[in-house]
């Protein structure tokens, strides 16, 4: 809700706010994850520190419209030993940025056209929204039929902006079959035996679909289902409820 992040100046979400000394604010899912993994693995720095590797860059597109990127998001910041242990040769830090690079640039922008690509599909997504969300009663009534309108005709814009193919499940299903051939028949997961951030990354833009009819077909019609399923057991294993 937007009244909930009325202390922010960065008015997206995710924010993630740590307690660490003092408060401090973490912006945008890839500098969260960058940040959070760089302090697990190397617990030399304070996460302030750590932050303050991830500076934000403002600048003024063609409309003139400000918009803040952050430096070196897809990059840890470890040391030549702990580098040599996450990631035994160049190439294996590479891909993952590359395709930690593809969910946030590409993938992510396939969501949208997908999810209210039809009045009915619009519906239902804003139904499981409202579902999941903190609303009243007729403030959720009202939230899912001016959503789901609004939405639908946003979306079409989305669709013209990433010049999306005219049938949106198109560009979806190839673009989860390439992500299936980049980790390729030889390993379990882009990082080997476990998840990496890139396996991480597309697998929480897909997940924002479950339930709805885009996730079904993808299903269908791609070659995703075993490694989301591998994705699913891992996570399951750690316990953490999502
Ligand atoms: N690159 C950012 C994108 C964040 C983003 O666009 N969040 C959307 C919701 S998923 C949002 O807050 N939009 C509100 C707005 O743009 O005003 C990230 O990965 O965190």
């Amino acid at each position: 809700m937007r009244r909930e992040i009325k202390f922010s100046s960065y008015r997206k979400v995710p924010i993630l706010l740590a307690n660490a000394g003092s408060p401090l604010q973490l912006n945008d899912s890839s500098v969260i994850i960058s940040a959070i993994k760089t302090y697990l693995i190397s617990r030399r720095n304070s996460l302030e520190e750590i932050v303050s590797f991830y500076p934000p860059v403002k600048t003024v597109t063609e409309k003139g419209k400000e918009v803040v990127e952050y430096e070196n998001k897809y990059w840890l910041m470890l040391d030549e030993k702990e580098t040599k242990r996450v990631y035994p040769v160049k190439e294996v830090r590479v891909e993952e940025m590359k395709w930690r690079k593809w969910a946030d640039d590409w993938l992510v922008h396939l969501i949208s056209p997908n999810v209210y690509r039809t009045p009915k599909e619009a519906l239902a997504s804003f139904d499981y929204i409202v579902r999941e969300g903190k609303f009243g009663t007729l403030e959720g009534l009202f939230a899912k039929y001016v959503g789901a309108v609004a939405m639908f005709f946003v979306s079409k814009r989305l669709k013209k902006r990433h010049q999306l193919r005219d049938d949106v499940r198109e560009d979806l299903y190839e673009a989860v079959n390439e992500w299936v051939k980049a980790v390729g028949k030889n390993r379990l997961f882009m990082g080997g035996n476990q998840p990496n951030l890139a396996d991480l990354a597309v697998y929480g833009v897909l997940r924002v679909m479950e339930g709805l009819e885009a996730f079904d077909d993808m299903m269908v019609h791609t070659n995703i289902q075993p490694w989301y399923q591998r994705m699913e057991e891992v996570i399951q294993k750690t316990g953490v409820a999502i």
